[in-house]
């Protein structure tokens, strides 16, 4: 009954927020970037900090965008002096915590771009967590050679 009751006031939070702030996201990205990379290139990456701000965990299973054929999360990790990059199938971020996704760390690569991405494009990413729960996003896409101003 408890938990009934806890779940409604959820639901009836939530249709609150949904009326007073438009659409309800459970994660708020920051500094995100979709790497432009000159024509012929079919993969590229994506950075930003991404904030959980909700109560409970936030994990994400997939990344998706119509930009790209797949998503892929990856980590870059030293071996032996060597930078490798890792696909990491899920990954959690804490309650009220935030991740960052930067060169050189985690990063999403765009798998198999439709079209040439160029500076001012923006690209819709969709998260979608491990309870199938999605967020939608925009990023814009800034060239490579104009990345280092955005740091
Ligand atoms: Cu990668």
């Amino acid at each position: 009954m408890w938990d009934k009751g806890l779940k409604l006031a959820r639901h009836l939070g939530m249709y609150v927020l949904i009326l007073f702030s438009g659409p309800l996201t459970a994660l708020e990205f920051t500094d995100a970037f979709v790497r432009g990379l000159p024509p012929g290139q079919k993969n590229t990456a994506a950075f930003f900090t991404v904030a959980n701000a909700e109560a409970t965990a936030w994990t994400i299973a997939r990344v998706s965008t119509d930009a790209a054929d797949r998503v892929e999360m990856h980590r870059h990790e030293h071996n032996n002096g060597m930078m490798m990059m890792r696909e990491v199938d899920e990954l959690t971020i804490e309650a009220q915590s935030s991740l960052q996704f930067a060169p050189g760390g985690l990063h999403l690569m765009l798998i198999g771009l439709k079209q040439p991405l160029r500076e001012g494009d923006r690209v819709t990413l969709q998260f979608t967590n491990v309870a199938g729960e999605s967020v939608h996003t925009e990023f814009p896409v800034i060239s490579v050679v104009n990345e280092h101003r955005h740091h």
